[in-house]
């Protein structure tokens, strides 16, 4: 294209929502969505794989809520992946490597076992077969140097092995029993399921979980990284994200064909900015798109290379492409307020990845520091000198052996508290945005969207203006 036929492109900033007749009230919106081809989730909210934003508490924090987290990849294999296990093990509804003593052994040794592993119903294994259980009452009052059969629970309630939660946690109810070990039909042990596991679960109904119950959670890989995909792969990750500055690279597509055959998880690669990007990525097989070069808070490549596309054209002209061949859209990057989320889904996006939001939390692995009295949480871009001289350094910039162009900024965002708390206003905001747009869910959201440019004026006006603000609400803070 000649720069005599220059496009223009637009961001958050540029334009505004119109507001329709509306059928619904914000309390009805729904804001169920897909991240990729096979995973769908309650909150179209995704953590970015940032050294400073997501690891194993950012991630559970989110999955509880029905967001998801993608781990960072800033570390060795061997720690990311046990980041994964953390979260996959973190409400495990069904234990399936459940610790059990022989019959025969000492009352002091169950006792010792039952204190160091915190575990209050040990179940007795005699030949692989379930023959009784051995609970703190029974060992009230023992002789320390009896044997377990003689004072164990031997009538036990048990069920089968692919017993249904609603029927394990009616047994549990009826039976007023804490543990029910889960058997074969030769009476084999297959599993637990403990009455604390389920109220834990039934605390946060909405969390996004695996089907088998477990919290859902992605992990970050570099381009050509096939051995840490498929071993986060093995150790219970739901999706990969192929992390790079620019996906529309002919050795990463290449790459991620040969990924593509090796994994059964599904793959979302990024980032892109356009819809050719978009037509041979979706030809490579992925089943998501990560969508935005340039926008980040922390973020210098349009600075330092002179390249990007401002981020609404981006999502939308990937968006228009994705959306014929079914795969959702990650909205990644300059995402300030709410209303940016209502205008990235509106524009075609699915979800919305956050770092800087999400960086002050209470979850996230930033240092906490004290500023003039407030106190903040240090985020860096990936691409800053500090997060590569860190860790791996090739999604940014790598020159050479030793060589690279910093495409980031490091520094410092406010407190902001928990997750759920800040989750919380995001999706509140979202819904009262669908509220003006009469949109029940956000395939309506996208439908119905009707944009308009605005100018400066319109910008300046759109914020408080013309008054000392004395009170910030949480869902907006300038600082
Ligand atoms: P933001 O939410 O505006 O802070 O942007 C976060 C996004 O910025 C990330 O998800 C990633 O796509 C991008 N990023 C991360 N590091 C850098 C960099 O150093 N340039 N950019």
């Amino acid at each position: 294209q000649k720069f005599s036929e220059i496009k223009e492109g637009y961001t958050f900033d540029d334009v505004l929502l119109k507001p329709i007749k509306s059928p619904i009230e914000p309390r009805e919106a729904d804001v169920s969505t897909k991240l990729s081809r096979h995973i769908r989730l309650g909150v179209p909210i995704v953590s970015s794989p940032m050294d400073t934003v997501t690891e194993d508490q950012m991630a559970i924090a989110m999955a509880r809520y029905g967001a998801v987290g993608v781990i960072h990849r800033n570390m060795s294999t061997n720690e990311q992946i046990e980041m994964v296990k953390k979260v996959k093990k973190e409400e495990t509804l069904i234990i399936r490597n459940v610790i059990s003593v022989d019959p025969e052994t000492p009352v002091n040794v169950a006792r010792t076992i039952m204190i160091t592993k915190n575990i209050a119903g040990l179940p007795v294994v005699s030949g692989g077969k379930l023959v009784g259980i051995l609970t703190k009452r029974d060992l009230e009052f023992s002789d320390s140097s009896g044997k377990i059969r003689d004072i164990m629970t031997k009538n036990v309630i048990t069920a089968d092995e692919n017993v249904s939660i609603e029927d394990a946690k009616y047994i549990l109810y009826k039976n007023r029993i804490e543990k029910l070990p889960l058997v074969d039909k030769a009476g084999k042990l297959k599993g637990l399921i403990t009455a604390k596991d389920i109220k834990t679960r039934e605390k946060y109904p909405n969390a996004s979980r695996d089907t088998n119950g477990q919290l859902m959670v992605g992990a970050a890989i570099g381009a050509y990284d096939i051995d840490r995909a498929i071993n986060l792969e093995k150790a219970g990750a739901d999706f990969v994200v192929i992390d790079t500055a620019h996906a529309h690279n002919c050795n990463v597509i290449s790459s991620l064909k040969k990924i593509r055959k090796e994994l059964s998880i599904d793959i979302i690669a990024g980032n892109i900015a356009t819809a050719e990007a978009a037509e041979d990525l979706i030809s490579a097989g992925v089943d998501g798109l990560r969508v935005g070069i340039g926008p980040g808070s922390i973020c210098t490549t349009r600075i330092v290379a002179g390249v990007g596309v401002p981020q609404l054209t981006a999502i939308s002209s990937v968006a228009d492409v994705a959306v014929k061949h079914d795969i959702p859209v990650i909205a990644d990057g300059g995402i300030r307020y709410s209303g940016d989320m209502v205008k990235a889904l509106a524009a075609g996006a699915s979800t919305v990845m956050l770092g800087s939001l999400l960086a002050g939390t209470e979850e996230s692995p930033g240092v906490e520091m004290i500023i003039n009295g407030r106190k903040y949480k240090s985020y860096r871009g990936m691409g800053s000198i500090g997060a590569i001289k860190a860790g791996k350094s090739d999604r940014y910039g790598k020159l050479g052996n030793n060589e690279f162009i910093a495409e980031g900024v490091e520094g410092s965002v406010p407190y902001r508290g928990h997750v759920s708390e800040n989750l919380f206003q995001f999706v509140g905001g979202i819904k009262t945005g669908m509220g003006y747009i009469g949109a029940h869910n956000l395939d309506e959201l996208r439908k119905n969207s009707v944009f308009i440019r605005i100018t400066n004026n319109g910008l300046k006006e759109s914020h408080p203006h013309d008054i000392r603000i004395v009170s910030e609400p949480p869902n907006y803070q300038n600082f």
